[in-house]
């Protein structure tokens, strides 16, 4: 059995979103960002970053959600989820995951740190300007990516449209256009597609029931 570390509307949602989509059962500890909890040496010795995710599984702890998603289908996704290892479409996998996480996700972080997560002394408010525009760069590079596929791997849903689902969900929620005024209408309709998945839907609502317990 899993034990999901998070905290609703965080990237926790991610680990939530795969492991409904793989169907697999979990315990789930809600680490109160808002109370510090994350910040104690107990949780400190399960995520030493501080961060939610955290997953514990019976051979160890894992962080960083696109290491978990891809252990998870890798684990359990009967050919599904996760193209094969060493195939090509599992290096297309890879790259798209990197991608995501390293060039559309950071912009939004970026305005998100720069708007409550770094401590005040810390934020610029041309930083958010800056990275406003940032990820619009990125979401051309990402409209061009997904092209007239229907999930980011071809036809076939993959962890890596939840990582891409999230950060749209995410970058929708901070005021960004997906469709960059008609540039990349394919990344909006994607957005829809992805977002509308039922276990999407189950995931965000189990983790905000946890916090009226
Ligand atoms: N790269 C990590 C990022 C994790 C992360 O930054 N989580 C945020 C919530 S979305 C967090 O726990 N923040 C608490 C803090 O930085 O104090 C992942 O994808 O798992």
């Amino acid at each position: 059995m899993y034990t999901l570390y998070g905290y609703p509307k965080t990237r926790s949602v991610r680990v939530a979103w795969a492991l409904e989509e793989l169907g697999l059962p979990f315990d789930y500890k809600l680490v109160d960002l808002k109370q510090g909890q994350h910040l104690s040496d107990e949780y400190k010795a399960i995520s030493p970053a501080a961060k939610v995710p955290a997953l514990a599984t019976p051979e160890g702890t894992l962080t960083e959600s696109a290491a978990i998603v891809t252990f998870l289908a890798e684990r359990h996704g009967m050919h599904e989820f996760i193209p094969e290892p060493s195939s090509f479409a599992r290096a297309k996998y890879e790259e798209m995951m990197l991608f995501l996480t390293s060039e559309l996700e950071q912009p939004i972080w970026n305005m998100a740190k720069h708007t409550f997560a770094l401590p005040k002394e810390h934020r610029l408010e041309k930083m958010r300007e800056v990275a406003a525009w940032e990820f619009n760069r990125a979401l051309l590079v990402f409209s061009s990516m997904l092209a007239d596929k229907e999930f980011v791997c071809g036809n076939m849903f993959t962890m890596a449209d939840v990582i891409a689902g999230h950060i749209l969900a995410w970058a929708k929620g901070s005021k960004l256009n997906l469709s960059l005024n008609g540039k990349a209408e394919n990344v909006a309709a994607y957005a829809q597609r992805v977002l509308g998945r039922e276990a999407y839907e189950r995931a965000w609502r189990n983790e905000m029931a946890h916090l009226s317990e």
